[in-house]
């Protein structure tokens, strides 16, 4: 999902979908969904300007595709998203995003590619003195996260070391499944590798959904950010903070002594729902 792609600055994102439309569906009207838009939108599609909307968050957003617009198979849906002040992103329901012709229905909600427009870098680039986006993040933003003691102490000498970064552009974690020991000293290291914003949280078996749903839910409390998204309930075993584009946290914890497929995801609201991955717990040999 991309309710919120939890880019934590006021700019110009470029967000990226492919589907497929069959060609008996071409002659059908056709329109396009996309729910809330925080703040402006530009819709495009097979590189045909469909609509758009001004400084707006609320307005769910539906065009009309022209006729001769769509082709069958492969057609590219690019929404650039401008955004002023405050969050931004796509904020709509899953159910409110999808594209229909005639008959033809096909979900938007999902995996979508987003990239910041290059013009928006090179503005910070003149501003900033040539330093690449990434390090103007880092640098603009305050380092909260704790790394803790890199040296390991005695209770960790012996624990497993993890690592997991995020993928660019994919709202994804490198790793989605791991395997520990029942009861083992696991150091668990969270790379954010990404250029938005994200968290890594344990729930307990079976959780991922309630958890996560909890952490959407957070988008509209004041006090979400302040608690990194993560809700306060028993369902969650084992949080990080948010971390910034570029930063490292470590996360110590013993895994749990029931085995069982543990679920991680990330609760920056919107995301969990594609970036998740399983901490298998194993019984000791
Ligand atoms: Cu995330």
């Amino acid at each position: 999902m991309i309710e919120d792609a939890g880019l934590q600055m006021d700019g110009i994102i470029w967000f990226r979908k492919n589907i497929e439309v069959p060609s008996s569906s071409l002659a059908k009207a056709a329109t396009i969904s996309l729910g809330a838009i925080d703040d402006s939108d530009k819709v495009y599609i097979n590189g045909t300007l469909v609509g758009g909307t001004e400084k707006d968050y609320l307005a769910h957003r539906v065009y009309k595709i022209p006729s001769g617009v769509l082709k069958a198979g492969n057609n590219t849906i690019a929404v650039r998203v401008e955004d002023t002040g405050g969050g931004g992103g796509i904020w709509g329901k899953k159910e409110q995003l999808f594209l229909k012709a005639g008959q033809f229905s096909v979900s938007l909600a999902g995996d979508w590619k987003y990239e910041v427009e290059s013009d928006y870098s090179k503005n910070a680039k003149s501003v900033f003195e040539d330093k690449s986006l990434a390090q103007l993040l880092v640098e603009t933003y305050i380092n909260e996260v704790d790394l803790g003691s890199e040296s390991s102490s005695d209770g960790t000498a012996n624990a497993v070391v993890i690592t997991i970064k995020t993928i660019k552009n994919e709202m994804k974690y490198d790793l989605t499944e791991f395997v520990v020991e029942a009861g083992k000293a696991v150091e668990l290291v969270f790379e954010n590798t990404d250029f938005m914003q994200h968290n890594l949280v344990i729930t307990k078996v079976g959780e991922k959904e309630k958890v996560g749903m909890a952490a959407d839910k957070l988008a509209m409390d004041p006090n979400g950010e302040e608690n990194n998204y993560v809700p306060e309930m028993s369902e969650v075993l084992f949080a990080t903070a948010i971390i910034n584009p570029e930063e490292r946290v470590v996360l110590r914890f013993n895994a749990p002594k029931e085995p069982g497929d543990y679920p991680y995801i990330c609760t920056f609201p919107g995301h969990w729902r594609i970036m998740q991955g399983v901490m298998k717990v194993i019984k000791p040999d």
